[in-house]
């Protein structure tokens, strides 16, 4: 018998919510279960295009805002037969990340909406579950100043919870919203228990296509 796939798990939420952090320490926990996890973040700055993206979160270049969001897109692409082949093999991907933080971003933008943000990603591998890590701007200007980067500003990550709402009324998609105020042991142990029924539920289920 072929070897059961990985579940494609994604963490998402604002700056600060504590994304890669839990996501580090999902990885693990599953390692030491026995069930084979990887992370993988977006966008991944490793590649060409990544390097693109990069410099223009770092503000050494700039962009134009479409030009962006398309190659925010391409990232994702480009690593869709690595992310295919790891599920394939039966790893379980935690993902830093993906097109929800796309369509958010870029929408947050004066003249975006989000059909045009979801399109360039509509038929990339499904998240079997969606974990937004919820934390009020009050909460999250309470665990220090945002970086330098592109996007680090409170005006601007408002906005972009204000778009992540509208994407969770999406029920096509597995959202779960986890509260980011608790502690980190606590809210561990949530991603854990929803990420331990997706795995055994996506054993049974055929990868889906995100948006189609
Ligand atoms: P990190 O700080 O997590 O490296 O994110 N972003 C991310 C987009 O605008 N579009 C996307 O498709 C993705 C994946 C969010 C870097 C910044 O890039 C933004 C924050």
């Amino acid at each position: 018998m072929a070897c059961k796939r990985g579940a494609l798990i994604v963490l998402e939420g604002v700056d600060k919510a504590g994304k890669t952090t839990q996501c580090k320490k999902l990885v693990q926990a599953l390692e030491l279960s026995g069930r084979p996890a990887e992370m993988m973040r977006f966008p991944d700055r490793t590649t060409t295009i990544g390097q693109l993206i990069s410099a223009y979160l770092e503000k050494k270049s700039d962009l134009e805002d479409h030009t962006v969001h398309l190659l925010f897109s391409a990232n994702r692409w480009e690593l869709v037969p690595l992310i295919k082949k790891k599920l394939e093999q039966g790893t379980t991907l935690v993902v830093d990340r993906y097109a929800f933080s796309g369509v958010a971003f870029t929408s947050a933008k004066p003249g975006f909406c989000l059909d045009w943000c979801k399109n360039p990603d509509v038929g990339l591998p499904k998240p079997d579950l969606v974990m937004f890590l919820q934390l009020s701007p009050s909460e999250a200007a309470l665990r220090g100043q945002f970086g330098e980067e592109r996007y680090e500003t409170s005006t601007f990550q408002k906005r972009v919870q204000q778009r992540f709402e509208e994407l969770m009324k999406d029920t096509t998609v597995n959202w779960k919203v986890i509260d980011a105020s608790q502690s980190v042991e606590n809210v561990h142990t949530n991603i854990q228990d929803h990420s331990l029924n997706a795995i055994n539920k996506a054993q049974e289920t055929p990868l889906g296509t995100l948006w189609k």
